[in-house]
């Protein structure tokens, strides 16, 4: 507890009120607020009961699905404890587990991608690319809840979805996007169930982006994607005007909403905050699926491409008018409301799902919009309890506000109500914010967690890069209350929190997955037991070399190469006991894999340094985890 805290002064009350100042506030250096005396969280009314602090060995109620921003990978937090359980690679080359370099791993990092980019980085010598921006991680929805089947998650730098089977934690499909630039915004079809997960481009490109067309912006468009969440491949596109920031649907399996920051189809700042009204795009799925159906598409790149540009009039889409640059969309779990951040107006924008088939009969756009708040500078992203509140973040101001959709919707109908319940102060500069099961129509109101893009003074100084801050916020009571600092690398753009129970992960791998099919197939073809290998196969200046470890030992001591041989490794870990993985790190070849319990994990490389090399278990397994290692020997040329 700070001393401010003590003194039981909020920040929360010297901010009421003032936008102007809490705005000033966020622009200042850290010194500068230090100075002020504006440093701390909300008071800690209650401070005792810390609910959020679990003892040694207890459990967590949540798993929070952390996106991981620009590392690449995904994460799974304990709520409300905090703590890190683990790190899922996704898009990104991870040292630890040897993902993007297994053999298993590369098939599922290249399968999904297009035939050009796959040519493309076939010229460097790669088959996949070993960066990644995750922003937006989602679970599968069944009826409007989570079913812990799957989770998805968008790649904005390269323009790819990834598919993690929520048994195994491991990722199992990764998509390319075809005619999209960079997806951002994505989320999983609600109801009936995933079903779509719809993805958004949000840089806009020639439609077809083979060199043509470069400087003619008209002809730029953009492109929004329901990708077939089963299969994990494209069922259908539509071109949409203007670009594509978030997306969200509604609980009835109708209709999809993605906001537009820029419908000037703006190349610079100026263009692109030039207009005064910016927009949303609703759209039909019914409608997009019997266009489908009908013919009433192009096929490009292997998708399904439909119109639904403005000027087309289209019947798949509708362009609902909101102030300047709308930021997120989150659907309420009364199943009705789907709020809409304003980001540089201080609004939400609520939007009525039963109003907008209205909007599609001839309904002027904007009749569907049934209340817009005005809440404070920046509002960014929008969450929920399930008992009529709202939380937005509001960027600008540094603070979380609480605030009641229904008095939102009476006040926009013209009777004398405040919608705001209460402000908390975060520190700072929020952006997503996601509370317990917010997303699903089981939101149940206990934690909420605000990604706070600044920590500036929060933490001791680890350097000129900062992490990010991510604050847990008890909102069981009606006061909102910050109970816990917890900073992040590198900026998570989103998370959020999955009851305990709806996951049930397996703790070991099972022999007949099809990650090591490819390796069984080899396996059988070189007349090699896969499962209990020891083997050297020769096969011109191709070396296969099969081995298993059982704790603490691999069934080769040594194998031996000639310099210039191609060999693959393939480790298969038999022991089937919890918590029992091991590693095959050899040394000065930049090769390291985890092989988990019951799995298989391959390796090639090609042998050209003459001498002796140590491999090695790079998980501690056994008291002899040490011994727990072998020669390769490569014979000179
Ligand atoms: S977009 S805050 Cu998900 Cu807001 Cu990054
Ligand atoms: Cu096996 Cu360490």
């Amino acid at each position: 507890m700070t001393d401010e805290n003590k003194t039981g002064i909020s920040r929360r009350g010297l901010f009421k009120g003032t936008a102007g100042m809490a705005a000033l506030a966020g622009a200042l250096p850290a010194g500068a607020i230090g100075s002020l005396g504006l440093i701390g969280a909300a008071t800690a009314a209650a401070a005792d009961d810390n609910k959020n602090e679990l003892k040694p060995g207890e459990l967590d109620e949540y798993y929070g699905i952390w996106s991981s921003g620009q590392t690449g990978e995904l994460r799974i937090l304990g709520v409300p404890s905090m703590r890190e359980l683990m790190r899922i690679p996704v898009f990104n080359r991870c040292s630890a587990t040897g993902w993007g370099q297994t053999n298993e791993s590369l098939k599922i990092l290249s399968d999904g991608l297009l035939p050009e980019t796959k040519e493309f980085l076939a010229k460097r010598g790669k088959v996949t690319y070993d960066n990644g921006d995750l922003h937006h991680a989602h679970m599968s929805f069944t009826d409007g809840t989570y079913d812990g089947r799957y989770i998805y998650a968008n790649d904005k730098a390269n323009t790819r979805v990834a598919r993690i089977d929520c048994k195994f934690m491991r990722v199992d499909k990764i998509l390319e996007i075809p005619n999209a630039h960079d997806i951002h915004g994505m989320r999983p079809q609600k109801y009936p169930r995933t079903g779509y997960v719809f993805a958004n481009s949000e840089h806009e490109g020639p439609l077809i982006n083979d060199g043509r067309d470069l400087t003619d912006v008209s002809k730029y468009v953009n492109v929004f994607t329901a990708i077939d969440g089963d299969t994990m491949q494209v069922a259908w596109q539509v071109i949409v005007s203007g670009n594509l920031d978030n997306t969200n649907c509604d609980y009835q399996g109708l209709y999809a909403f993605s906001t537009s920051y820029n419908s000037e189809m703006g190349m610079n700042l100026a263009e692109m905050t030039a207009a005064e009204m910016d927009h949303v795009v609703a759209f039909d799925i019914k409608a997009i699926e019997a266009g489908i159906a009908a013919g009433d598409y192009q096929e490009l790149n292997g998708a399904k491409v439909l119109d639904g540009r403005k000027e087309a009039g289209s019947a798949y889409t509708r362009y609902i008018p909101i102030p300047n640059s709308p930021h997120g969309v989150n659907t309420a779990p009364d199943g009705k409301h789907v709020m809409i951040a304003g980001k540089l107006s201080p609004t939400v924008s609520v939007i009525d799902v039963t109003k907008v088939p209205d909007v599609f009969n001839g309904a002027e756009p904007r009749s569907c919009i049934v209340a817009e708040p005005q809440l404070g500078l920046g509002p960014l992203h929008t969450t929920f309890d399930g008992k009529g509140y709202a939380y937005t973040t509001l960027f600008l101001d540094s603070q979380v506000v609480k605030w009641d959709i229904d008095k939102a919707i009476r006040a926009y109908a013209g009777e004398e109500v405040d919608p705001i319940v209460s402000k908390v102060d975060v520190a700072y500069q929020p952006g997503h914010i996601n509370a317990s099961m917010a997303e699903t129509k089981e939101a149940d109101g206990k934690w909420l967690v605000s990604l706070n893009k600044f920590s500036k003074d929060r933490f001791i100084n680890v350097g000129p890069l900062k992490p990010e801050n991510e604050q847990l916020i008890d909102i069981s009571e009606d006061e909102m209350r910050v109970v816990h600092d917890s900073p992040t690398f590198a900026e998570p753009h989103d998370a959020i929190m999955v009851r305990a129970d709806i996951i049930q992960p397996a703790s070991i791998w099972t022999r007949d997955h099809p990650m090591w099919e490819a390796a069984r197939q080899q396996a059988e073809a070189d007349g090699v037991d896969l499962d209990y290998g020891a083997d050297v196969i020769r096969d011109g200046n191709k070396v296969r070399v099969y081995m298993h470890s059982v704790a603490p030992a691999f069934s080769l001591e040594s194998f031996e190469v000639n310099q210039g041989d191609e060999v693959t490794v393939y480790v298969t870990n038999m022991d089937d006991i919890d918590d029992l993985t091991h590693g095959f790190t050899l040394s000065n070849h930049g090769v390291a894999m985890e092989v988990g319990p019951q799995a298989t994990a391959s390796v090639t490389f090609t042998a050209d340094r003459p001498g002796v090399y140590w491999y090695y278990c790079q998980w501690f397994c056994h008291a002899l985890h040490m011994e727990m290692r072998g020669r390769m020997l490569v014979h000179p040329a």
